[in-house]
């Protein structure tokens, strides 16, 4: 039987009385308003014809449906919606199948819920990640679940937005079946219950539960979405759902939806999943093929060497860790076993990985085992004699094609790839602590890095599950640079009048986790008192520099490890201290400074303002591609909250709003 066509993405052929229907809309099936169109055509077409018994929907590619198409999101609507087209699948005379190949994500797994059975490969997830876009669904999502998997599954399901593998959905209720051959598997389920009365989803009724049970699943929801509203809207329409029609359910969720979709937080989290999408991708650099990275080679596998190793074995390479004696290659053996063994305790490993893992992990120190690496990244004291003459010497060692990378976060890695024989081959990659568990990696593009170095570091980071923010050459990157105008910003205010519990409250209720001063402390004071006392020499004596930091360590307080910093934390408790007011006071007293008063409000104007500037100055030496790689990397890197959409975004519709 030839193809029908409904529309550019919508096809569908007719197999024995049933209509196979076809979703391709690259590259995820998103329900654009031309797949909503050929969807309804289908109907009409399935409707309209007596040989056909039922319908089977399936999506061509890797996923089903990805969801709504988000980058319509803002512009005019176009009929059918979503809900129109779900509704009309629910209502439907014939049975309507779906054979779930792929994600059903969003409004995928809306109209997944709508249909009269779910049949899904193993391999696919299904998913309500609308909150994690600042929405809730919209086209039933939040009404039909309950009813299918009950109200505690579907609190967690909606409120998280974590996405179920289809086994995971089969316990839950939510899939049907699991088959190898979804199509052929819900084409003779169409056959089966074609002519017999249909499960609608919209028909049954919620499972009872108990409000204890209730307000304990939304409370365990809450607890890790502050700051956003989506999470506690979708819980309210979650809940109402037991208690109310489905139509007037529907209402409502339309209604919060509509609402949602044109708040700052969902136009904030929407901007922060397409700047991810960007994030790494180089317009120069496109059509280069990467090197290929199996083997990494780690030098150092203290904290941050053992970190990194863990992302690379289980992200499948194989891994060489250096260390200079061979009790300090065990030890490192065990520190990086030691961190798989949590991974699997927690359940991010299962055991047979383990193995896995382990089974492609040698440590040594023995240096001529670098001869095997595709990739070697240094993970050593961060001191620029220590890491050059460690280059130096990796010259003679490891292969002429083999890439370099330096873990430093403040050194000049152009001065590192110089101490080697070939700098084209060296480039930065500074990954956050702890390695292992931090997407954010800044690949440092340095002087001389030939391009399919940086292309092959890109592709071995998306590897590592991470994402790669591309940085110039300057202090600190893209990240501690901005963190420095943050912290000095920080500090005039405190000499000014503003007490550092003062400041952390303003930006923890910003929605930071928390305060520049309790980071400070929970990080230790000494590397940037270190930075300091090399800047002092050439630092011009016009510049405004705040001393209380320097008293603070002077005085052994150099942060939580010392029991002590900007705060004292007895019993663990961060607790203010009259030693570190009286060392402010004197500090202000010493430049006549009298203090004066500030609002919260001012403290986060002032602290953004002074990230967004350093953000305008890293664009303007070209050190950032971005301003959302800027975004990215204040919050992956250093708390800056996601719903705000990172510094760059946040000014951008301050303007909006004050214009
Ligand atoms: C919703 O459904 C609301 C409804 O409840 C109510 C409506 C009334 N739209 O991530 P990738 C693009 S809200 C448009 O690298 P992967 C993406 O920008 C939606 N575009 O691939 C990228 O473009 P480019 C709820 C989309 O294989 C390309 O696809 N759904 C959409 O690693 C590849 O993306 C979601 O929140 C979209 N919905 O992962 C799901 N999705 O190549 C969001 C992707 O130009 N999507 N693109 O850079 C995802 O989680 C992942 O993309 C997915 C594929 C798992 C699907």
């Amino acid at each position: 039987m030839s193809a029908l066509r409904f529309s550019e993405s919508v096809s569908a052929r007719l197999e024995d009385g049933v209509l196979l229907v076809t979703i391709d809309n690259p590259p995820v099936n998103a329900l654009s308003a031309h797949v909503r169109t050929g969807l309804a055509a289908a109907l009409n077409h399935a409707a309209g014809t007596v040989e056909i018994a039922g319908v089977v929907l399936t999506g061509a590619g890797r996923a089903f449906i990805g969801g709504a198409d988000i980058r319509e999101f803002g512009k005019p609507p176009v009929e059918p919606s979503l809900p129109d087209v779900v509704g009309r699948i629910e209502a439907f005379d014939k049975p309507v199948i779906c054979a779930v190949n792929g994600v059903a994500l969003g409004g995928g797994c809306e109209v997944a819920l709508a249909c009269h059975g779910r049949i899904a490969v193993e391999t696919a997830a299904f998913g309500l990640p609308e909150v994690k876009l600042g929405i809730v669904p919209g086209a039933g999502g939040t009404q039909r679940l309950p009813r299918l998997v009950g109200t505690l599954a579907a609190i967690d399901l909606i409120g998280t937005g974590r996405t179920v593998k289809s086994l995971d959905a089969m316990a839950l209720g939510l899939a049907d079946a699991v088959s190898a051959h979804p199509v052929a598997t819900a084409a003779s389920l169409v056959r089966q219950v074609a002519g017999q009365p249909l499960r609608r989803t919209g028909s049954l009724d919620v499972p009872p539960v108990d409000d204890d049970a209730l307000d304990a699943a939304a409370a365990k929801v809450l607890a890790k979405s502050r700051g956003q509203s989506a999470p506690a809207e979708a819980i309210r329409l979650v809940r109402a759902a037991g208690g109310v029609d489905l139509e007037a359910g529907l209402a409502e969720e339309r209604a919060t939806f509509l609402r949602l979709r044109d708040s700052t937080e969902s136009a904030a989290l929407r901007h922060v999943f397409f700047a991810e999408r960007a994030a790494g991708k180089v317009e120069q650099l496109e059509g280069i093929t990467p090197r290929r990275i199996e083997t990494v080679g780690i030098v150092g596998t203290g904290l941050m060497g053992s970190g990194i190793a863990v992302a690379a074995l289980t992200s499948g390479h194989r891994v060489i860790g250096l260390e200079q004696t061979p009790e300090a290659a065990a030890a490192g053996m065990g520190r990086i076993a030691g961190l798989l063994d949590k991974a699997v305790q927690s359940k991010r490993l299962t055991a047979a990985a383990l193995d896995a893992c382990l089974a492609r992990l040698e440590t040594t120190a023995d240096a001529s085992a670098l001869a095997a690496a595709d990739l070697v990244i240094e993970a050593v004291f961060d001191d620029l004699a220590v890491k050059t003459d460690l280059f130096r010497r990796l010259n003679g060692i490891v292969r002429p094609d083999a890439i370099l990378a330096t873990n430093t976060s403040y050194l000049d890695p152009d001065a590192i790839a110089d101490a080697t024989t070939d700098p084209r081959r060296v480039l930065g990659l500074h990954f956050f602590s702890p390695a292992h568990i931090m997407r954010l990696v800044e690949v440092v593009d340095c002087a001389k890095t030939a391009p399919d170095v940086l292309v092959s570091a890109l592709a071995f980071v998306k590897r590592l599950g991470k994402l790669p923010i591309v940085s110039g050459v300057t202090e600190g990157f893209i990240g501690n640079r901005i963190f420095s105008a943050y912290r000095r910003e920080a500090e005039f205010m405190v000499e000014d009048g503003a007490e550092p519990q003062a400041v952390d409250a303003a930006m923890e209720a910003y929605g930071f986790p928390m305060g520049i001063f309790a980071v400070n402390d929970m990080a230790g004071l000494e590397i940037a008192w270190a930075r300091r006392k090399r800047q002092a020499a050439t630092r011009s004596p016009d510049e405004r520099y705040v001393e209380i930091a320097d008293r603070l360590c002077e005085a052994g307080r150099l942060g939580r490890k010392t029991g002590r910093g900007w705060y004292a934390y007895p019993d663990g408790v961060r607790t203010i201290d009259p030693n570190v007011t009286a060392i402010i006071d004197a500090a202000r007293a010493a430049k006549g400074i009298v203090p004066r008063n500030f609002t919260a409000e001012e403290i986060t104007d002032r602290l953004l303002k002074a990230m967004v500037d350093e953000g305008a100055a890293l664009l303007a030496e070209g050190i950032a591609a971005r301003p959302g790689d800027i975004d990215l990397v204040m919050i992956n890197g250093y708390g800056f909250p996601a719903h705000k959409g990172g510094p760059m975004f946040a000014a951008g519709r301050h303007e909006e709003r004050t214009a």
